[in-house]
């Protein structure tokens, strides 16, 4: 048995989050983490809201309540939506959490020690009407390149070209659009990456078959001339963590927080410190996940991420554990993934294009939706959802493959033999065929669940779905019933058996149906086919079943439209 540490990268705190960004780190690491309890791991599965910075500001400022408020609020209601998509978070924390706060303040200090933290004094726009400093990217104005008039501080969207904001022509405040803006000098502390090159260079090298989509970013960064320049750490912001130095304050760092990319990774930490804190199992008990010298050395870390937070993980938050001098677990797997586009397109917030969690959850169960967006996962290029494609694989896939082939053996079985398992006949040629197909498909589905590739486990689970329909069609007990009772039973009692092994094997995707399908088989307890010829007969002639209700409705085509024009965006 093995002990795996399992984070998803942590939702921002503005709003909720769209299925692209489900489907890039909270499904598959709840997919992962599912499977390896499932095989007797012990598993420590962590996600939290990402709660600091200007967009979080803004969000509440909007909203018009205090940002603390504003984020409790909404960490509520994506914790509801989490728990609503069957995410099996062993914690939800929170970035905002007095824990984070402590170890961000640690790792801080233990930086400043080791000569990683140096200052530097900063030229940075102060805007009069808003009563604050304005991030690069909340200042608009005239690109001085090509003339775009609405070029952000960071970058011009228009031309491509990364700007500073000084650089902007008729510069304004992209929150009031107030010109009344003021250059002042200010001191921040930067994280002496550069110091740390070397040492990063070679820890990604040390690493084995990480994702290319990981690795080639990861370098890209790190040799590109722009590189692995020393960054930021602090900012002008009221709502975060305060930049003091295991509580101690850093002179000239008054009032100031720390940049929210600091703490936000080390909030995977941090949410196991409250996770322990909240179970009453004490520190040892998170130690033991986080640090080697506690016991962390035979934890497997892997982490879960979309391709643009790749960075920060690689390189700046390795950069913090390291640097520390700490003995820090460091991630051991990173699987990134690439965007899901919507019919085509962007999802958009602002144009409120693409579906978003809740509205998801409003329309179809979330099976339907884990089912889709896993088989169709955005794993080795970008993929793109459809309604129709949505529609199909539901359609096909859970109604016709698997719905289907449950609805049939159980109700041939309730008609015939009633509800329970038939006894009579023996197993033959077909049953021993299957079950050596099935087995191929779940080595195949097993090294792929191990390797993470989610999408490609997918198709080897609906092949396995497959498989029990063939050999029903082949079996055709509803006609060799007359004839042979006898033979009947016995197909109908190996059918029985293979819905009981679906209802294991697809718990990790679709794990409310496959709840469903255990209850129906009168088998809550089934554990993991370990010996598949034993689960095969783990139901006895006798065993009691119940007939379940339709697992999977089919989506008509008129509702498939309403959708389409429902969602088409503004
Ligand atoms: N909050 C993801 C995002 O909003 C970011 C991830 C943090 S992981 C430590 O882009
Ligand atoms: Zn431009």
């Amino acid at each position: 048995m093995a002990r795996i540490l399992v984070t998803s990268a942590l939702p921002y705190i503005n709003g909720i989050k769209h299925l692209g960004n489900l489907v890039g780190s909270q499904l598959p690491s709840d997919v992962y983490a599912r499977y390896m309890r499932a095989r007797g791991h012990e598993v420590m599965y962590i996600c939290a809201t990402d709660e600091h910075g200007t967009p979080a500001e803004l969000a509440a400022a909007k909203a018009g309540v205090p940002v603390a408020e504003f984020c409790a609020g909404m960490w509520q209601v994506q914790k509801d939506l989490a728990d609503g998509f069957g995410l099996s978070f062993d914690y939800f924390g929170r970035s905002s959490s007095a824990r984070n706060r402590e170890i961000t303040q640690h790792l801080a200090a233990a930086l400043g020690r080791n000569g990683l933290i140096e200052e530097v004094s900063e030229k940075q726009v102060y805007s009069h009407a808003d009563g604050r400093y304005l991030p690069d990217r909340y200042i608009e104005g005239t690109c001085p390149n090509c003339g775009d008039e609405n070029a952000r501080g960071d970058q011009c969207e228009n031309c491509t070209k990364q700007l500073d904001p000084t650089d902007l022509i008729n510069p304004r405040s992209a929150i009031s659009g107030s010109t009344d803006l003021e250059v002042r000098e200010t001191k921040h502390l930067y994280l002496r990456q550069s110091a740390m090159r070397e040492t990063l260079d070679k820890w990604i090298d040390s690493q084995k078959g990480w994702p290319v989509l990981t690795t080639s970013i990861a370098k890209k960064w790190l040799h590109d001339g722009d590189g692995l320049r020393d960054r930021g750490i602090t900012r002008d912001l009221d709502w975060g963590v305060p930049v003091q130095f295991d509580g101690a304050p850093w002179s000239g760092m008054e009032g100031k927080v720390f940049y929210v990319w600091f703490d936000a990774p080390i909030e995977y930490i941090g949410a196991t410190a409250e996770w322990a804190d909240a179970t009453g199992a004490g520190d040892a008990a998170w130690e033991r996940w986080w640090r080697t010298d506690k016991g962390a050395n035979d934890v497997r870390y892997v982490q879960f991420m979309g391709k643009d937070n790749v960075p920060f993980h690689t390189l700046s938050f390795p950069a913090t554990m390291i640097g520390s001098a700490e003995p820090w677990k460091l991630v051991d797997f990173i699987k990134s993934y690439n965007w899901l586009t919507y019919e085509g397109g962007k999802f958009s917030t602002s144009q409120g294009r693409g579906i978003f969690m809740d509205q998801a959850l409003d329309i179809f169960p979330s099976d339907y939706w884990r089912w889709w967006l896993l088989s169709n996962a955005p794993e080795s290029s970008d993929s793109d959802f459809t309604w129709q494609s949505f529609q199909g694989g539901i359609n096909k896939d859970l109604a016709d493959v698997l719905g289907n082939f449950v609805s049939r053996v159980t109700k041939f079985c309730r008609s015939k033999f009633g509800e329970t398992v038939p006894e009579g006949g023996t197993y033959g040629k077909a049953e021993a065929a299957v079950t050596d197909e099935i087995a191929a498909r779940l080595r195949a589905y097993q090294d792929n669940m191990e390797a993470i590739e989610l999408r490609k486990a997918a198709a080897d689970l609906r092949a396995i779905w497959v498989a029990g329909n063939e050999y029903l069609q082949a079996a055709a007990p509803w006609s060799v019933f007359k004839q042979s009772p006898e033979d009947a039973a016995a197909t109908v009692r190996f059918a029985l058996n293979l819905i009981r092994l679906y209802g294991v094997l697809s718990a990790p995707f679709i794990p409310d149906a496959s709840a469903a399908i255990l209850s129906a088989m009168n088998a809550k307890d089934a554990g993991w086919p370990e010996d598949l010829n034993a689960a095969l007969s783990a139901l006895p002639a006798g065993h009691a079943f119940s007939t379940p209700d339709v697992l999977f409705a089919k989506i008509p085509d008129e509702r498939r439209e309403e959708l389409e024009a429902r969602f088409a965006g503004a």
